[in-house]
């Protein structure tokens, strides 16, 4: 059954061969695009004619064919640039992934600004890519985490930021949208409010990206990062942005090729960003690879695919409910397309599994962010996530397989 959103998903579902892969012998149900998002065909296809066609390495030949690689691999660049609305594609760093950049920014922003006694200030809801990193940092340097708690409904409670935010606070990390709750954050106001204490920002957007329109100068973000493969794009290539001031003054964080000015025994200069944080080969077919994920994503609407996974979600939230036993994990009110639950007396892990026999996709476990699970009082979830191929088929098969689950736990 269509939904009513204006995308015409029967074509769209076109776009994904995978979808038509047989899956134990039935249609596949792929309910798990927050652990990484399908590629449709124009992606894969934009890789393998760079594969076969226009490879070469780049930023280094006299060749034509690496000035032709060297610009399609800018033209990426400058794709993103312009999704997340950047000043500048200088200001656009690749990286392998969410967990490359942040660690790049720990590292190297982190080390220059946290020393002992100072302060990390995390949402109770962060990834571990967005906690371990500043973890390491603080431990390194005898610094402190310090969390904005959150209610049972999976919202941060922010009323008292302004105490949270203290003199000693070097930077705050948030997620835009938590991938075990969808829940939906006030970046702008959370950013707005910590610049008013002058405590710069980093968005960990990984699961942001795939269900809305970003715009990294309106919200006046530090730091924002994502993942090339929550966006339909190929694992291995990531971004990292940052304000200009911060890359400019910010030290490199690997060295090796490309990203020098002059190197001799005595003493090694750099290039500017983005090069001063790119050395050695870059990730150049999954850099262009990104870049069609964006144009595709753009041919779509980010609106409509948001529109369209809001739907989805109160679709199954609504059906879900009505499934005794069934607790929904994540009911904030501005929520994106992920659907976390826990069944009364089956395992998160058992639910997973049983609905992969009847060839629905989902996540079960943690989901990387234990001390969300600690917060909740739960080991585990079960989550549902929606992407622009899904319909309300897919929703309703996630309803039986809960129930065929529930037959088989008594
Ligand atoms: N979340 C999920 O199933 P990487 O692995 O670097 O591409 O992304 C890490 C990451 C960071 N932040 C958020 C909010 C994320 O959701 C993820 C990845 C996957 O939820 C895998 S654990």
């Amino acid at each position: 059954m269509q939904t009513t959103t204006p995308l015409d998903i029967a074509k769209i579902r076109e776009d994904f061969p995978i979808l038509a892969r047989p899956y134990k012998d039935r249609r596949l149900v792929y309910l798990d695009s927050a652990v990484s998002g399908l590629m449709p065909r124009a992606v894969n296809e934009r890789i393998a004619y760079y594969q076969a066609f226009e490879h070469t390495n780049v930023h280094r030949g006299v060749s034509q064919l690496s000035q032709e690689a060297t610009d399609r691999f800018e033209e990426a660049r400058e794709k993103v640039r312009s999704f997340l609305n950047a000043p500048s594609n200088k200001q656009i760093i690749w990286t392998r992934g969410t967990t490359e950049s942040i660690n790049l920014v720990a590292q190297t922003y982190g080390r220059q600004h946290v020393h002992a006694g100072d302060e990390i200030l995390l949402s109770a809801m962060e990834h571990h890519s967005n906690l371990v990193p500043w973890q390491l940092l603080a431990e390194e340097r005898g610094a402190k985490l310090r969390v904005i708690p959150m209610n049972d409904a999976g919202e941060l409670l922010l009323d008292n930021l302004e105490e949270l935010i203290t003199e000693r606070t070097r930077i705050l990390g948030v997620t835009q949208v938590s991938n075990v709750l969808g829940t939906i954050n006030p970046v702008k106001e959370i950013i707005a409010r910590a610049h008013a204490k002058g405590v710069p920002v980093l968005v960990d957007g990984a699961q942001a990206v795939p269900h809305m329109v970003v715009d990294v100068q309106d919200l006046d973000a530090d730091f924002y990062v994502f993942s090339g493969h929550k966006l339909m794009g190929p694992t291995g290539i990531g971004v990292l942005y940052g304000k200009k001031e911060h890359l400019d003054a910010m030290p490199p964080w690997q060295g090796g090729g490309s990203m020098i000015l002059s190197v001799s025994w005595e003493k090694t200069t750099f290039i500017g960003p983005p090069g001063k944080f790119e050395a050695g080969t870059p990730p150049i077919a999954q850099a262009i690879g990104l870049g069609a994920a964006i144009d595709y994503v753009r041919s779509l609407g980010l609106d409509l695919i948001a529109a369209h996974g809001h739907e989805l979600l109160d679709y199954a939230t609504a059906r879900v409910r009505q499934i005794p036993g069934l607790r929904v994990i994540g009911e904030a009110k501005e929520k994106a397309s992920v659907l976390s639950f826990v069944l009364e007396g089956v395992h998160p892990h058992d639910v997973g599994t049983i609905l992969d026999y009847e060839g629905i996709v989902v996540r079960a476990g943690h989901h990387c962010a234990q001390p969300v699970m600690k917060r909740l009082n739960i080991p585990a979830t079960t989550r549902a996530s929606f992407a622009c191929f899904n319909d309300r088929d897919d929703v309703d098969a996630l309803v039986e397989g809960i129930l065929k689950v529930k037959e088989i736990f008594g």
